[in-house]
């Protein structure tokens, strides 16, 4: 297939004003009655052929204004429907298509999960259901008839409202009719039918209208939907306050479905939802399972507004609504919950998914310029890049021109696709400002790496900061241009406290945003008489990575003492990666590690200091993940090395502050009943850091204690974190609990994935051998996305040494479970195969090996075209 370009975009040359469907369900053999109202696009370059997408699809009938097309006149396969001479003014086609539910694998279109129909049409599924231009700038008004079994499906939803129900006599069928007034491109169709239970409430909007809203589950499990739709109704409330959108039909329905190939999907009214998304009971979900479900059921609402409301002009355009409403997701979390821990939270998934992302072969641009497959371009620079484009243009604009320019953006392009020029220019209007070099965010990939030195004359009062920029090369871009960087900064003075910022030649620093643009700059400050501490890059107010001149009392200072709390922790974690990289090498050299008593007294002064919060002390005790220092290190990576010198680590912060850590764990011990709620969970996050700190050192004692919560835990996140501590120890208890856990929950397959997860990532050598037996356990099903996310996804990408195995044995394992898996779903495959990304930044021995199973899997003849895109990109 060859590569599409942003630069070849045209307009459509039809446009569809409505969409009438007729479905009739079958679980084999399901038809669809299409009827489009078409016109020829004002906009494009005169009469063309109309040239329909389609995909696996049977033709039955095509007819025009009603009269049945001569063979002659068009040519429909199961790729698409062409008529080279359509009438040359508005008309009416309807087509008939045959489609087999059941056999749809790939989970795109329409298909059966559990035995209940759903759809999945973004990002080019709708063609699977029947003819159309499948391309988001093509927005119609739908009307959809949904005919099924009565006893089959009693439960019928679609987009919209609902505008009829009824039974057609005689046959056990009924049906329904769902009309949405919204026009919207087709990737936003959806339709359900099955059985299903139903959690509801009602929902008073800020002008007092009432909207229905409900959860829908598989039957017996309503009792788990009571989370999600309170999280619904939160989310909407906080809609209409921070950005003044309020919801806009009469219903707004959720449906949670076993089978799906990501986390949800933001249908007009209609979100389908992974049920891991959705179902929570205290029993069987974490703390950071309601936090995500609180999350995903946010960022699936938000998008009504960023998305649905105003979509994406074409595919490249993706982080228009991705980025955005990632963006406005996490502020919604951060007033939730705590916004540092937040901050904290989301800069790791930035460091750890889009930062590894942009450092190899699969880096892209946030919005890319040309793709092959679209479906790979749902990643974490559009998703979460594209979120901190969005918040450094509110840090470069202030709150106030931020919400303008929201505002406008609302006000101009409602019920219309837009293009990122569309989005920023709301901006540069807002603001009256020239945002031309701030669109460089969105062309150029990689991660700008900024150097930072300072002098500071006392005596003079000056202190003189100098920062350099370099966005290193990526993939088709091999020279960059300087980015606009807003830097947020700090200076900390010997009492703690911030030293006013008064530039030379500029004044005083509003907000403290420096505003970078050049390869290198110079910041003079004045009336800096007493020695200070900066503090750079406060709240990760710009996605970059630093290397300052700060030793490492600078960086102790800064975690005792610095008032913005993201930087609290950032000292912490750069002290922790410098002695941990530090011990890397020694250990490659064949050496000891060395024990820095210096960071065991931050950690035990941030421990000591009671007026934190415990969410946020559970974050500074967590060190870097091994897929931290990997990336830190960025080339000749050891794996097996950085798991020792961590572990190291661990195993002295565990035995330096036993006393402390032990006291912490009884205190923390929360005997009321369960709540998820941040204060609570937060509490049983820093009891949880405390008692897997406790253990690393591997004392019976701890061991033990952690077998003892494992067995007295009445929720799942005491449960679940006592299994993570005894997974890492190779002692009887561990394999008990294991044996233990699988036999509670042994019907609940959503529980069962935490126990996949969990084995799978054991940093042992007999891990492949167990994962390799857990394949055939009755719980696991490659056709599940879930079970192959748990396991395979857990073991590929979260489990350093035993995936990056110096045998090999590891890449083997998965590349075959990824031509396996192609065959039946192949984003799926695709996604698992991406583990591979970061080959090149391997030592020689695995690299090679890595490179060895990439080629062999390139070289299979019938690979996807989702899953030849990335081992090619990988390759190149
Ligand atoms: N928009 C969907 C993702 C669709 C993925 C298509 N492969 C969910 C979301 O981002 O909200
Ligand atoms: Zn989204």
């Amino acid at each position: 297939a060859r590569p599409i370009r942003l630069s070849d975009y045209r307009p459509p040359d039809w446009l569809v004003d409505t969409v009438h469907l007729d479905v009739a369900l079958h679980p084999n053999r399901t038809r669809i009655k299409a009827r489009l109202a078409l016109r020829p696009n004002p906009a494009a370059r005169g009469p063309a052929p109309l040239v329909l997408d389609g995909d696996e699809l049977t033709p039955l009938s095509v007819t025009i204004d009603g009269a049945a097309l001569p063979e002659a006149a068009y040519a429909a396969g199961p790729d698409g429907l062409t008529i080279p001479q359509p009438p040359p003014g508005p008309f009416v086609l309807e087509v008939e298509t045959e489609i087999d539910p059941s056999a749809n694998t790939k989970l795109m279109g329409l298909y059966r999960s559990s035995g209940n129909y759903c759809t999945q049409c973004e990002a080019e599924g709708f063609r699977r259901i029947t003819y159309f231009p499948d391309r988001p700038d093509v927005m119609a008004v739908y009307t959809t008839r949904i005919e099924a079994d009565r006893d089959e499906a009693p439960v019928l939803l679609g987009n919209g409202n609902l505008v009829e129900r009824g039974d057609v006599p005689g046959t056990g069928r009924h049906f329904a009719v769902w009309h949405d007034p919204f026009p919207k491109p087709c990737y936003l169709f959806a339709l359900v039918g099955g059985r299903l239970d139903v959690c509801r409430t009602t929902f008073t909007t800020m002008s007092g209208r009432a909207v229905e809203l409900a959860v829908y589950v598989e039957p017996g499990k309503a009792d788990r939907a009571g989370y999600a739709l309170a999280a619904l109704e939160r989310s909407m409330r906080w809609d209409e306050e921070a950005f003044g959108r309020e919801y806009d039909l009469d219903v707004f329905n959720i449906v949670a479905v076993a089978d799906f190939n990501m986390g949800a999907m933001e249908n007009k009214g209609l979100n389908i939802f992974n049920d891991k998304y959705v179902l929570a009971s205290p029993e069987t979900a974490t703390d950071a399972d309601f936090a995500h479900i609180e999350a995903v059921i946010a960022h699936e609402y938000f998008h009504n507004w960023t998305g649905n409301r105003i979509t994406c002009r074409d595919w490249f355009q993706l982080c228009l609504k991705e980025g955005l409403t990632v963006f406005r997701d996490q502020e919604f979390s951060s007033d939730m919950r705590s916004r540092p821990v937040k901050r904290i939270a989301d800069v790791r998934v930035l460091r750890g998914h889009q930062f590894v992302e942009d450092a190899g072969p699969l880096a892209h641009p946030v919005r890319p310029e040309t793709y092959r497959e679209i479906n790979n371009f749902y990643t974490a620079t559009v998703y979460e890049k594209g979120a901190e484009v969005v918040r450094m243009l509110k840090t470069l604009l202030g709150p106030e021109t931020f919400r303008a320019g929201m505002d406008l953006y609302f006000a101009r392009h409602d019920g219309r696709a837009a293009t990122i020029e569309e989005f920023v220019a709301c901006f540069a209007d807002a603001g009256d400002t020239d945002l031309s070099h701030f669109m460089l965010w969105y062309g150029q990939a990689g991660t700008p790496e900024l150097a930072v030195t300072r002098r500071h004359d006392a005596q003079g009062g000056t202190l003189v900061l100098d920062i350099a920029q370099v966005v290193p090369p990526t993939p088709g871009q091999p020279v960059k241009s300087p980015l606009q960087i807003p830097l947020v900064l700090g200076l900390v003075g010997p009492d703690g406290r911030d030293v006013p910022l008064v530039r030379r030649g500029h004044g005083p620093v509003e907000r403290g945003v420096l505003v970078l643009r050049k390869p290198a700059e110079r910041f003079v400050f004045d009336g800096i008489t007493v020695p200070v501490v900066p503090s750079l890059n406060r709240g990760f107010s710009a996605p970059v990575k630093i290397k300052a001149d700060l030793g490492s009392d600078d960086l102790r200072f800064l975690a005792i003492h610095d008032s913005d709390p993201f930087n609290r922790w950032q000292a912490v974690q750069t002290l922790a990666s410098e002695i941990l990289i530090g011990n890397v090498a020694v250990i490659r050299a064949g050496g000891g590690v060395r024990h820095d008593g210096g960071l065991v007294h931050a950690l035990a002064s941030v421990l000591g200091d009671e007026r934190l919060e415990p969410a946020f002390v559970a974050q500074v005790l967590s060190i870097p993940s091994e897929g931290d220092i990997a990336r830190d290190i960025g080339r000749d990576v050891d794996p097996e090395a950085i798991f020792n010198a961590r572990h190291a680590l661990r195993r002295a912060i565990g035995n330096d502050l036993a006393p402390t850590l032990r006291v912490l764990y009884d205190r923390l011990r929360d005997d009321g009943p369960y709540s998820p709620d941040a204060a609570s969970a937060g509490r049983r996050a820093l009891r949880n850091v405390c008692l897997d700190l406790l253990a690393a050192p591997g004392h019976a004692g701890a061991v033990a204690l952690a077998a003892a919560q494992y067995a007295e835990a009445d929720n799942m996140t005491d449960r679940m974190a006592a299994l993570g501590t005894l997974s890492l120890h190779d002692t009887a208890e561990r394999e008990a609990a294991l044996a233990d856990f699988a036999e509670r929950f042994r019907d609940d397959p959503l529980v069962i994935d935490k126990w996949f997860a969990l084995q799978a990532m054991i940093p042992d050598p007999g891990t492949l051998a167990r994962v390799e037996r857990l394949i055939d356990h009755p719980a696991f099903s490659l056709g599940n996305p879930n079970r192959v996310r748990a396991l395979l996804g857990s073991f590929a990408q979260a489990n350093h040494t035993q995936f990056n195995r110096a045998d090999g044995k590891g890449y083997d394992f998965v590349a075959g479970m990824v031509l396996t898996l192609d065959g039946r779903n192949p984003q799926v495959a695709a996604r698992l195969m991406t583990a591979f990304r970061s080959w090149r930044a391997l030592e020689s021995g695995r690299r090679d090996k890595a490179r060895a199973t990439l080629e062999r899997v390139a070289a299979n003849p019938s690979l996807s075209r989702d899953l030849a895109d990335i081992v090619e990109r990988s390759l190149g």
